[in-house]
C-alpha cells in the first residue's frame, strides 16, 4: 500500500518536472536519471524546475499538491516540517524508498 503511494508521488514529481521544464529534449535524459533512486545523484534535475520561486524549497503550491494523499507524502518528505522540501530532503527520501520507476 505504502509503496504504491510513494511511486505515485514520484511519478507525480517527474510529471510536474517535465511539465514545468516544457523542454521535450530533456525528457529522455530526465527519465534515465530517475530510473533508479540510487542513481539519482543529480536531484537538481527534478528539484530545480519544481522550485519555481528559487528559494531552495519546494512548497506544496509549487508541487501542485491538491489532495490528501499528496499532502501526506509531502509531510513524509518534509522531515523538518518547515513546509518546504529541500533538495537534501528529496534526495534522502528517494534514497530511502529506493524507488525504481519504469516510464
Ligand atoms: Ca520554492
Ligand atoms: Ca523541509
Amino acid at each position: 500500500m505504502k509503496k504504491v503511494s510513494l511511486l505515485e508521488l514520484t511519478a507525480f514529481v517527474i510529471v510536474a518536472a517535465v511539465a514545468s521544464t516544457t523542454v521535450n529534449a530533456n525528457d529522455a535524459a530526465l527519465k534515465e536519471k530517475v530510473v533508479k533512486a540510487d542513481e539519482v545523484v543529480e536531484t537538481n534535475v527534478l528539484f530545480t524546475p519544481l522550485d519555481t520561486d528559487k528559494n531552495g524549497l519546494i512548497s506544496q503550491q509549487e508541487l501542485g499538491v491538491n489532495n490528501k494523499l499528496l499532502k501526506e507524502q509531502f509531510k513524509e518528505i518534509d522531515v523538518n516540517a518547515d513546509q518546504g522540501i529541500s533538495e537534501q530532503e528529496l534526495k534522502n527520501y528517494l534514497a530511502k524508498v529506493d524507488i525504481k520507476i519504469n516510464i
